[in-house]
């Protein structure tokens, strides 16, 4: 489900600037990301009809690159839409409820911060760990303290079987130490999203990866 150098690329509206979300993703897919998550957030977020249309259009984009579209939180889009994935955090809907819905069909994401927060989303059916903020983030609010790569290793060394993805102030200049950490993939809002050119942003991500571990 990930391969070693994954590029988990993360949108919402808010994150596009000036530019369309659209174009956006479907740079950052000419230029290989592995995975893409729909997190629509923030002051005029869409919702109802036109966050569907939205993420409707972005799912197609995604199924003409075989690249999977996961939801963020909103398990009645997912659904609703047959995502290939959803992602939730620890504030959002209980993990082993979410996959008791979505069943063994569709990826379950979950963000965790801890050997005990990834010990209990492995429990609950999780198919791949979110972990950070490993740098500072200026794309959540509310997001915790960065803590590098330390947490990604101790979960890394408990927990061998199960996908980990970095996030948080990921760039091409220092997405390697999270590769090498022991993580698939890493996942980047801003780098990628407010880059002029996000398909070279993309490769250049990609080129952090020198291999090993
Ligand atoms: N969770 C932890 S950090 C973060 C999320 C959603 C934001 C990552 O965005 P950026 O712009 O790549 O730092
Ligand atoms: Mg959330």
């Amino acid at each position: 489900m990930f391969n070693k150098p994954s590029v988990y690329f993360i949108l919402g509206t808010a994150n596009a600037g000036r530019r369309d979300p659209l174009h956006i993703l479907g740079e950052a897919l000419e230029g290989g990301i592995s995975h893409f998550q729909l997190r629509e957030k923030g002051t005029g977020a869409l919702t109802g009809q036109a966050l569907k249309d939205f993420a409707l259009q972005c799912q197609k984009l995604c199924r003409a690159r075989n690249v999977p579209f996961i939801v963020n939180d909103d398990v009645a889009l997912a659904c609703d839409i047959n995502a290939d994935g959803i992602h939730v955090g620890q504030e959002d809907a209980d993990a082993a409820a979410v996959k008791k819905r979505i069943g063994k069909n569709m990826i379950l994401g979950v963000s965790v911060h801890s050997v005990e927060e990834a010990e209990n989303a492995i429990k609950n059916g999780a198919d791949y760990l979110g972990m950070g903020p490993v740098y500072g983030t200026k794309s959540k609010s509310d997001a915790k303290e960065p803590s590098g790569v330390t947490k990604i290793l101790k979960v890394r060394e408990r927990f061998p079987d199960t996908p980990v993805i970095g996030i948080g102030g990921i760039t091409s200049l220092n997405a390697g130490p999270v590769w090498d950490a022991g993580a698939e993939g890493v996942a980047v809002i801003s780098a990628i999203a407010e880059s002029d050119n996000a398909e070279q942003e993309v490769k250049h991500i990609l080129n952090a990866y020198k291999g090993g571990s």
